[in-house]
């Protein structure tokens, strides 16, 4: 990818968003695609499928267990950089999933993926979205509608009031920045034969719980195989020493830590 790190990163601090244009080359979003296209048509097939909108639009949740091509993407350098500076330094994925929007979907809840955290949402970047289009993402086909300046109000929108959405217009291969208090939604599609396929990679510090369990849900295939920034970002590390320990730390801090503690350092 070609393109300034600091400047993305500077744009979704300022404006909520940002867009690198040209960012899948066109055979991976083939790929992408083609698994998308093959995950919606298994799991509406086999009743699972998670359908919105009367079914117009579907969702396909936890795609690093439904495909090799996902364990790649979620761990894509430039979002990892990207990621690494709004989301000061470490992070983990909360969940990665793609949206299709078909004709008759319908928007959806005006929301931010922090909104979860009780208001007001620190000064701190706590979570970030990467936004792969598959489509162009247009007016008319649900592309992610957003209320420009948003993200600096720290909270939520209010559900009785109606707010200015813009969309986010962009073509297909691109990737949008999202920062985690911006308010947003899927869009509306009003087009006659018309999709939008989009994935959501969608990221958080690292002691936030995760909207996805990926160690219960994610296959033992998948971890076997996972690079050290697969296993990190699935939760599968511990972090700073103190969260994510299995009966107690591991061997080699409490070798660690009981010198000190016999020596008073932690009391
Ligand atoms: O489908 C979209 O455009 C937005 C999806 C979304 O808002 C989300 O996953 O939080």
């Amino acid at each position: 990818m070609d393109f300034d790190i600091n400047e993305i990163v500077g744009t979704v601090e300022r404006d909520g968003v940002a867009i690198i244009r040209g960012a899948i080359p066109p055979d991976l979003l083939q790929r992408i695609r083609d698994r998308v296209d093959h995950l919606n048509r298994a799991e509406r097939e086999s009743g699972i499928g998670f359908i919105e909108s009367e079914g117009a639009n579907q969702r396909v949740f936890n795609l690093v267990n439904k495909g090799e091509i996902f364990e790649e993407i979620v761990q894509e350098p430039a979002v990892m950089q990207i990621m690494t500076q709004l989301l000061g330094g470490d992070f983990i994925l909360s969940g990665f999933s793609s949206n299709t929007t078909g004709p008759g979907g319908e928007p959806m809840l005006l929301h931010s993926d922090s909104g979860y955290v009780p208001p007001p949402h620190p000064e701190y970047l706590l979570s970030a979205n990467a936004i792969w289009m598959l489509d162009d993402f247009t007016r008319e086909n649900g592309g992610t509608e957003y209320v420009p300046g948003s993200h600096r109000q720290r909270c939520n929108p209010d559900p009785r009031r109606e707010y200015t959405c813009v969309p986010i217009l962009a073509p297909a291969g691109s990737i949008a920045i999202l920062h985690g208090y911006t308010w947003h939604r899927t869009g509306a599609n009003v087009t006659h034969n018309g999709h939008r396929r989009a994935l959501f990679a969608y990221y958080v510090r690292p002691f936030l719980r995760v909207q996805e369990n990926h160690l219960v849900s994610v296959r033992e295939e998948v971890w076997h195989r996972a690079s050290p920034t697969l296993r990190r970002l699935l939760g599968g590390e511990l972090y700073l020493n103190s969260i994510g320990f299995i009966d107690g730390p591991p061997e080699r801090m409490r070798k660690l830590a009981f010198p000190k503690r016999k020596a008073g350092a932690f009391v």
